[in-house]
């Protein structure tokens, strides 16, 4: 009978602090800088610290980008903040292959997840520690952050995917996500 070694792992993963630790990881981060034109009030935006990170992601990309089969896991905090009294969220996008699904999943912090179709429907849902939600292809997704800490979640998406800005930098989401009397609200936006 012959022994086999069993490995350690190498890439390990907090559920509670979203901390990912791998030899291989990919981070990009947001600044107020980046995000021109993605809040309602862009004077305000553009008024603001544009060195202020508004949020930042680490990934693991165990093949390379437009790869057919694979799998991409990346955790997103945003920071607490808002222009306007419009929340720090992400750009938010399609995926620019069509029908790519995606999995997001809360962390820590308190968030909202909005989404819309190529109709121009949105909806929008909480996102919590524990939380799991179920992106369904050709449906843009964008969260923000509704709480005082940081918000932690994290996603994994088709290595085919791939990230469609530009109709949202175009068109914007048909809601957007205010601060009215400390209340978190949906409001239309076209
Ligand atoms: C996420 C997002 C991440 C940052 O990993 O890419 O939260 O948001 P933006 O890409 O909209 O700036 C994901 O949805 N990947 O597909
Ligand atoms: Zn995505």
């Amino acid at each position: 009978m012959s022994e086999r070694s069993i490995k350690e792992p190498e890439i390990f993963f907090d559920n509670q602090t979203g901390q990912l630790t791998s030899p291989v990881i990919t981070v990009s981060k947001k600044l107020l800088s980046g995000l021109e034109n993605v809040f309602k009030n862009e004077a305000v935006r553009a008024s603001m610290d544009q060195e202020q990170v508004v949020y930042e992601v680490e990934c693991y990309f165990p093949v390379e980008e437009g790869k057919k089969g694979g799998l991409f896991w990346g955790v997103s905090r945003i920071y607490p903040g808002k222009v306007a009294g419009e929340y720090f969220m992400t750009r938010g996008h399609f995926h620019s292959e069509s029908d790519t699904a995606e999995f997001y999943w809360g962390i820590a912090g308190k968030g909202v997840l909005v989404c819309m179709d190529t109709n121009g429907q949105s909806w929008a849902e909480y996102l919590k520690p524990n939380s799991l939600h179920y992106i369904a292809g050709n449906v843009a997704h964008r969260v923000a952050n509704i709480g005082n800490e940081s918000l932690i979640f994290g996603a994994c998406w088709l290595s085919d995917a791939g990230h469609d800005y530009a109709s949202i930098e175009q068109n914007g989401f048909s809601v957007r996500l205010v601060d009215l009397n400390g209340k978190p609200t949906l409001i239309e936006a076209w």
